[in-house]
């Protein structure tokens, strides 16, 4: 398969601007699809569309790292052949990982981004005018240094002064750090049977390392899987639990994300109780906080991703499981990577 990609490998784009809201030019970039790329989701359920070009290929340490001009979808991020994010949508995760928790915090001043290499999150953390440090901490420096280079979008994020990049394991990190943060974020990989990841969704995790690492007040919020109708009991009700166990409050919520094939959900966990913030006020805190745009969230939205249908939330408030590293539970999926047309 690495030999197929490499017979379509073309040079690396000096054209690497995101405009996420006109997908329309995305499509018209997309002039002859020479490739599909296909994710197996499920054992009988593969996600397949078509791709014009390949970007870039790399390999680190960790994973093979691969950006791919898509059609439905524009540039599309690979880590393991296994699909990031998207020019088209990736406005819809990046905001739904960090404004509610940021909203709901009463002042957020420093936050802790687990993972987040692709400069996304962080981007969305300093659009918060109260955030005066931003530690952005992933394991692959070559993940880092390709989206720096090539997601252009996020070029002021890697060079603000208010940003500290740190490439470390962010358990290790955290672990070491003398200081604690009013929000952590979990924009980590899935977790997969054999990945490096699923440790940070287990609750010993969350019961020495974060609650240790936040101040009175601080909210953690991960992601925590695809939460739709037939797959939010792979992952997401579990990591759901394992937080309530471990907090005094917990919020769950969730948003279709079109590339993801899927709708996604997230977890906000507190000590402190939650403000009430309904459309207005949350309207209001976006407007007083936030420095530029907003293309997916407001108080409608944000209401909206919190209104998980009767189903998810019966399974949540039934949920037993609690994910420890012997008891974990794993996404499916492999990718079988990207395939001629023919
Ligand atoms: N930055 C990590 C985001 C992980 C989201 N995974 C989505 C997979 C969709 N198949």
């Amino acid at each position: 398969m690495r030999e197929l990609v490499q017979l379509f490998l073309v040079q690396n784009t000096s054209d690497g601007t995101f405009h996420h809201q006109d997908i329309a030019k995305i499509k018209q970039r997309v002039n002859k699809r020479c490739l599909w790329f296909e994710e197996e989701l499920e054992p009988d359920l593969r996600w397949v569309f078509g791709v014009s070009k390949i970007l870039h290929t790399g390999e680190s340490e960790f994973q093979t790292i691969e950006l791919v001009e898509s059609g439905p979808f524009g540039k599309v991020l690979l880590l393991d052949g296994k699909l990031q994010s998207a020019e088209a949508d990736e406005f819809v995760y990046h905001e739904s990982i960090v404004h509610p928790a940021l909203l709901y915090h009463s002042n957020p001043k420093k936050v802790f981004i687990m993972g987040g290499g692709e400069g996304s999150t962080a981007r969305e953390v300093l659009k918060h005018s109260s955030v005066k440090k931003v530690v952005m901490c992933d394991i692959d420096q070559e993940v880092v240094d390709f989206c720096r280079s090539n997601l252009t979008e996020n070029a002021e994020a890697f060079s603000s002064t208010r940003v500290e990049l740190v490439i470390n394991d962010a358990r290790v990190e955290l672990e070491n750090r003398n200081e604690k943060f009013d929000v952590i974020i979990g924009d980590l990989n899935d977790p997969v049977e054999g990945g490096p990841c699923f440790t940070l969704y287990t609750h010993s995790f969350y019961m020495h390392i974060i609650k240790a690492k936040l101040n009175v007040g601080g909210i953690l919020v991960t992601q925590a899987g695809p939460a739709g109708i037939l797959s939010h009991t792979e992952v997401y009700s579990s990591i759901y639990n394992t937080l309530r166990q471990t907090f005094k409050y917990v919020l769950p919520y969730a948003a279709h994300v079109p590339s993801y094939a899927d709708t996604w959900g997230w977890v906000m966990a507190s000590d402190q109780a939650f403000p009430t913030v309904n459309i207005k006020e949350t309207d209001y805190r976006i407007q007083k906080r936030i420095q530029g745009e907003l293309h997916f969230l407001d108080g409608q939205t944000l209401c909206a991703t919190l209104a998980l249908n009767k189903h998810v939330r019966k399974t949540l408030a039934g949920e037993t499981h609690v994910y420890t590293e012997d008891s974990a539970r794993f996404i499916h999926g492999y990718s079988s990577g990207l395939k001629n047309q023919n």
